[in-house]
């Protein structure tokens, strides 16, 4: 909770409240700082990878070692613990480790992913996905923030080099087992610790409608082509479609150029949807955007969809679910909606997420919360999985 405390003065956002710490801003760069002070401190060696990712080993780099950690950026206006709960405990269980003297046999590290939340260049887990080669690095360094600055630019003002991005083999094989520790993020836990069995097939679509610019006083209304009637419409749409255990969010709309006394030109809308399996997924996606093409001829205007990022549902190993179960005396495991960097390494090495109990369910904003008695359990089952691993 220390260290939590430590960090809780970066990237708070006075405005939404929470913290907004996005790749490679101020914020998420001084907390890599932290962190690879952090690190050296406990002597441990810090290594940046070629994708903007931050790893520090406890032992020898090399393949097959035993692999922790989490993100230090946030949603706009998120919480606490979503990302920096997964560092901070990383540190916290080496220190266990070495107070009891273990000495690791396999090479154990720590690594802080880029771009988790995609909350500024649009796609999440941007460091996951190009270590493994799920985007290309072309795709990735086109990405824009919203002032327009990319993320290839950010990378390289912060030190990485846009041109050597990509798959990295190297890196990938050096995970010989990865377990990332995680708040829980709705109120599937009742007890403090449990495992992540599954996650959600997830993307994220953008709609742009198009219409016709104009005066909000001196345009009848049978006169308008107005781009926010259909992006109305889709964010209705996107309720209706979402059942049985679907999810379907607008959780950001952007009209241009967004006026009050404008009718918009265009309005950009983006859809988060989730589902039980892929075709579930395509078929909420397919009706809300047959939902809003309806609407936009209705309107007189136009829609483009964009698929901007897609994940098909992961299950993880259950082997090493187990095994790590059996470690801690026997833990729940669940399925969650929420995306991880666990979720992309799941398809190349295998993974497992330990998930400590929220109390409110609240998370992606500023009351996420977990208990310190909580977070102190999870730094032990995190300590004595690495030491199983690793022994
Ligand atoms: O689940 C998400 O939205 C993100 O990947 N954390
Ligand atoms: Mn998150
Ligand atoms: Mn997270
Ligand atoms: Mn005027």
């Amino acid at each position: 909770m220390t260290d939590l405390a430590d960090i809780a003065s970066v990237g708070r956002d006075a405005r939404r409240g929470g913290y907004s710490r996005h790749g490679f801003d101020r914020a998420e760069i001084e907390l890599r700082q932290w962190f690879t002070e952090e690190a050296t401190r406990r002597g441990l060696d810090v290594q940046p990878d070629r994708n903007g990712n931050l790893w520090a080993w406890w032992g020898k780099p090399g393949p097959g070692a035993v692999v922790t950690g989490s993100h230090l950026d946030s949603v706009p206006g998120g919480g606490a613990f979503d990302g920096p709960l997964g560092v901070v405990s990383a540190l916290q269980a080496i220190d266990l480790l070495r107070a009891k003297n273990f000495s690791p046999v396999k090479s154990i590290a720590l690594v802080v992913f880029v771009e988790e939340e995609g909350g500024r260049f649009g796609v999440a887990c941007l460091g996951s996905r190009l270590m493994t080669g799920a985007i290309s690095p072309e795709a990735a360094c086109k990405l824009t923030d919203p002032d327009g600055v990319s993320f290839g630019e950010a990378a390289h003002k912060a030190g990485f080099d846009p041109l050597r991005m990509g798959r990295d083999d190297q890196a990938l094989r050096s995970i010989g087992q990865f377990v990332e520790l995680h708040v829980e993020q709705g109120r599937g836990l009742d007890v403090p610790v449990g495992l992540a069995s599954s996650i959600l097939a997830h993307g994220r679509w953008r709609f742009t409608f198009t219409g016709e610019g104009n005066h909000a006083g001196a345009t009848l209304i049978e006169d308008r082509r107005d781009p926010m009637l259909p992006a109305s419409q889709l964010v209705l749409a996107a309720r209706r479609a979402a059942t049985g255990g679907a999810r379907a969010t607008v959780g950001r709309i952007v009209p241009n150029p967004g006026g009050t006394n404008v009718i918009a030109s265009s309005v950009d809308v983006w859809l988060d949807a989730r589902a039980g399996d892929d075709a579930r997924t395509r078929e909420v996606v397919e009706a809300i955007s047959k939902a809003a093409y309806a609407a936009s001829v209705e309107e007189g205007c136009e829609v483009r969809v964009t698929e901007e990022s897609y994940g098909d549902t992961v299950h993880f190993d259950s082997a090493l679910r187990d095994e790590i179960s059996g470690v801690l005396g026997g833990v729940p495991a669940l399925p969650t909606g929420a995306g991880h960097d666990a979720g992309i390494l799941a398809g190349h090495v295998p993974t497992a997420m330990l998930f400590v109990r929220n109390p409110t369910g609240v998370s992606h904003a500023p009351a996420e919360h977990a208990e310190p008695d909580d977070c102190a359990a999870g730094v032990v089952a995190l300590a004595s999985t690495l030491e199983h691993l690793a022994g």
